[in-house]
């Protein structure tokens, strides 16, 4: 079985047979990651390459989002966790930025991988990614920002986190950031996807 089905019925915007195809794929024994990359993840990319050429529009984009929100939701539990206790990450989308998607996966993932994760949404301005890490004790800040104009809030928000007194990592991610914008902002860590966030995540918290 592929996941073709999937990713058909993200094109079509159709949530109720995302979750069906979603559990047809798990039930037939489809790795979970390969839904997600595959199915999931892969109908978004095919989404944002139709937007850029004129042949979507943002509210097709959103029910797309919508109908790939469904299937993560019955793909969570199957995402496989490992021994826990890793530490407390804050995760959130920078201030102007409204795209979750992204952020929520690594949201998912970090938990399944045993870091207790406390996500403050989209739009999130920097005092906020502060005060919460400073109340929480937290050992990771992750940013996220798909728009090339919130990479420059992001570089902003990774330079209030430095040059504050918190004793925190941050990790910097999404799809227009890379390793060398990671770099020039400051930031300790960076990676492409959400699976290797989490051993990124483990990484910084070992050193
Ligand atoms: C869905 C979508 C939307 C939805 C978002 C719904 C939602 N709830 O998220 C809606 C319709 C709301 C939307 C709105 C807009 N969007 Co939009 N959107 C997309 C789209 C198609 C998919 C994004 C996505 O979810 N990808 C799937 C996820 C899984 O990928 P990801 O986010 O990159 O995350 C992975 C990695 O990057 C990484 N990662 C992500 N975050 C983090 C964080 C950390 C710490 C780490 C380590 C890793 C990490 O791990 C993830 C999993 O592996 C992209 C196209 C694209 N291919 O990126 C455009 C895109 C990002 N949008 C774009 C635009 C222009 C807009 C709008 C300005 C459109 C408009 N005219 O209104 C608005 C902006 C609204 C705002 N202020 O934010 C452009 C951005 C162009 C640019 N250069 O800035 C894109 C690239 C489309 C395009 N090709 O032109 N959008």
């Amino acid at each position: 079985m592929s996941t073709q089905a999937i990713y058909d019925a993200i094109m079509e915007f159709e949530d109720d047979d995302v979750v069906e195809a979603v559990k047809e794929a798990i039930e037939a024994g489809v790795d979970s990651q390969v839904i997600l990359n595959e199915g999931l993840i892969g109908a978004m990319d095919e989404v944002g390459r139709l937007f850029s050429i004129g042949d979507l529009f943002v509210p097709e984009m959103l029910m797309a989002a919508n109908a790939m929100k469904a299937g993560m939701k019955v793909i969570k539990p199957y995402l496989k966790g490992d021994d826990g206790g890793r530490g407390l990450v804050v995760i959130g989308t920078v201030e102007g930025d409204l795209h979750d998607i992204g952020k929520n996966l690594v949201s998912m993932m970090m938990e399944s991988a045993g870091f207790e994760v406390i996500d403050l949404g989209i739009d999130v301005p920097a005092e906020k990614f502060m005060k919460t890490a400073r109340d929480n004790k937290a050992n990771i800040i992750c940013l996220s920002a798909l728009l090339t104009t919130t990479m420059t809030t992001m570089g902003e928000t990774v330079e209030a986190i430095r040059n504050s007194d918190l004793n925190v990592k941050t990790m910097v991610g999404g799809a227009p950031v890379t390793q060398e914008f990671a770099n020039e902002i400051g930031a300790d860590g960076f990676s492409e996807d959400a699976g290797e966030a989490v051993v990124l995540a483990r990484t910084l918290i070992a050193s």
